[in-house]
């Protein structure tokens, strides 16, 4: 799916902005079709944004259910005759979409774009109107999961019910990304995908790109970053050869740009998408992590799409300061810990040489209990499965042309250990492989290696453990033993690299305490070292990502205390004093630390 761009043949309209809203807080807006005529009694709403943190309603805020989203556009004269999309950048979770009352599309999933043609629905010199229903509700199957919690006791009054879910960050709902109406000729380029090798000095480029018109000529020329072409060839796929090639580096980001043009029969320019392309390649040799044939260490965190007042919704300040502190503290890396993040931070990431690995957002698949079973008929069952490949298969379709992300993730800390769980990913993992053969995989894991049932289907074993917290707590002593114990062990079982893809402790800002205590800033650090101590003496480790680069919000609970404080930065990027434990470590390892 190609992300919308002006181009001299296609115009984009954004829509962010301030929104209608109204909370269907007795879920009724569907039935008396709300959507037939312009909303009443409706609040502003920022678009993008979650709608959680936007009101003093604890009532909105809380709300189980439907959410009413309405604005209002003009079509320019100049798109008359062309081809009209409306694209929603995400819909936290399920969404239905209707123009001017007619229903133009819908959509399940909350993290992946969803667009539809709307030329038939518009009136253009009048005013037209969107309006989106955005539904939060979490069952076992969509992805994350979750239920519908009823009680059947006196305490609570009748009809009460909560969202339960599984997975540990706050349940934020909305129109998260960008909404953009777009236009391109009724002949167009629908899709192109790019993989790259690398061969002596030179660069390979493999394209294929798909019309409309499947025997419409296409024309490609790849220009460097001078606007120079570099390579050009005719066809809908093929090879471009790159002499002395500029690659795509961490941290060393070069971009060229691969110039599609769609021909009518004359030669003439029916359509034209420019797309970013880094020349580089990824392999698993070993226990090492190859990006361009050199060993690569992660060095970085797992991460949210979470700010103050936003939530999740995409906010480019957040996305850049992001951005400068991963370069800031000297990392190399991130994980789209849970899903699939806003493409406005991967465009980031290519540009800024920062390596990521993508996530979908399969997470809550377990109750960290060896006994009790998740993939079962009544919970991750078929329909999950079927949904689970259905994200894989369009995350996939969205990213497989950013040069930053280097291996998808394909669940996190799944019931991994029961029996079930192997048929269900070999055929998540073979989707993965068929749909993408140049990139490594991995699921992350936290079952233990002698319980683990699936690790062998992967390239790289990514494993978040938290000993010394949520394991013996208090107990910062036992963690070089503990470590050690488990990775010596996943190592030797598998015989695949291992990436400590999560570890961490909760460090409330301003907590101070020597001998360090739970909670405070010393113990944060002191847990760190011991976990880097380890990671130093084992040659199979390539990489350490913290949990979490920032302080992020989750439900409500005992054991967080306003969120999860286990951020190296605060929630407002502010530096904890852990963040210098890292940065100095970072940059005294250089790009490959000598073990
Ligand atoms: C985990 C999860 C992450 C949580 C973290 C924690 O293992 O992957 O989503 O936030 O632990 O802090 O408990």
């Amino acid at each position: 799916m190609l992300y919308p761009k002006d181009t001299c043949s296609r115009e984009v309209k954004e829509l962010s902005g301030v929104w209608r809203f109204k909370a269907d807080l007795d879920n009724v807006g569907r039935q008396e079709q709300w959507f037939a005529q312009p909303l009443t009694d409706t609040i502003p709403m920022p678009v993008p944004a979650s709608y959680n943190d936007i009101t003093q309603d604890m009532a909105i805020r809380d709300h189980i259910g439907d959410v009413w989203y309405e604005e209002t556009f003009l079509i320019p004269r100049s798109w008359n005759g062309q081809r009209i999309m409306l694209r929603v950048g995400s819909a936290c979770h399920h969404a239905v979409v209707w123009v001017n009352g007619a229903e133009a599309g819908s959509h399940k999933g909350g993290f992946l774009p969803f667009e539809m043609d709307i030329s038939h629905l518009v009136c253009s010199g009048a005013e037209n109107r969107v309006t989106i229903v955005v539904n939060n509700i979490l069952t076992w199957q969509t992805l994350p999961p979750g239920r519908i919690k009823t009680f059947d006791d006196p305490r609570h009054p009748e009809g009460y019910q909560i969202q339960e879910y599984f997975h540990d960050f706050y349940n934020y709902a909305g129109l998260h990304r960008p909404v953009k109406l777009y236009c391109t000729p009724k002949e167009y380029i629908r899709d192109t995908a790019v993989t790259t090798e690398v061969e002596g000095a030179n660069g390979l480029v493999h394209y294929t790109v798909e019309c409309s018109d499947p025997e419409a000529a296409v024309r490609v020329k790849l220009t460097d970053k001078a606007g120079t072409v570099v390579a050009e060839a005719n066809g809908a796929s093929g090879s471009l050869t790159v002499e002395k090639a500029k690659l795509w580096k961490p941290l060393a980001a070069y971009l060229y740009t691969l110039h599609v043009e769609m021909l009518d029969a004359e030669g003439a320019l029916l359509d034209h998408y420019p797309l970013t392309v880094g020349i580089r390649t990824v392999k698993v040799e070993g226990n090492r992590f190859l990006i361009n044939g050199e060993p690569f260490y992660f060095k970085g965190f797992g991460k949210h799409e979470d700010s103050d007042i936003k939530g999740k919704g995409l906010d480019q300040a957040i996305n850049v300061k992001d951005f400068n502190l991963l370069k800031w503290i000297n990392a190399n890396s991130f994980r789209t810990s849970h899903y699939p993040y806003a493409e406005e931070i991967l465009d980031m990431a290519d540009r800024e040489g920062i390596v990521v690995i993508g996530e979908v957002p399969a997470v809550g698949f377990t109750f960290f209990n060896y006994n009790e079973k998740v993939y079962t008929p009544d919970k991750a069952n078929d329909e999950t499965l079927a949904h689970h490949k259905d994200v894989l298969t369009d995350m996939i379709a969205r990213d497989k042309n950013h040069p930053s992300i280097v291996m998808w993730s394909l669940s996190n800390e799944a019931s991994t250990f029961q029996e079930e769980a192997v048929p269900y990913y070999k055929e998540v993992s073979d989707l993965a492989r068929k749909l993408d053969a140049t990139r490594p995989i991995t699921v992350v894991e936290w079952a233990l290696p002698d319980k683990c049932q699936v690790a062998q289907m992967f390239d790289v074993i990514c494993v978040n453990r938290y000993y010394s917290w949520y394991n013996d707590p208090g107990a910062l002593e036992l963690i070089e033993h503990q470590i050690e114990w488990e990775l010596t062990g996943w190592n030797r079982n598998f015989n695949k690299p291992v990436i400590m893809s999560e570890y961490g402790a909760d460090a409330i800002a301003g907590f101070h305490q020597d001998p360090p205590v739970m909670f405070t800033e010393e113990y944060q650090c002191e847990l760190l070292t011991r976990y880097h101590n380890v990671f130093d003496r084992l040659d199979f480790v390539i990489g350490e990502h913290v949990w979490a680069f920032a302080d992020f919000a989750t439900k409500q609970g005992t054991t967080r205390i306003n969120g999860n404080k286990k951020g190296i930065f605060t929630r407002q990027r502010q530096p904890k004093m852990a963040a210098r434990l890292l940065k100095d470590r970072w940059e005294q390892m250089g790009s490959y630390p000598v073990k």
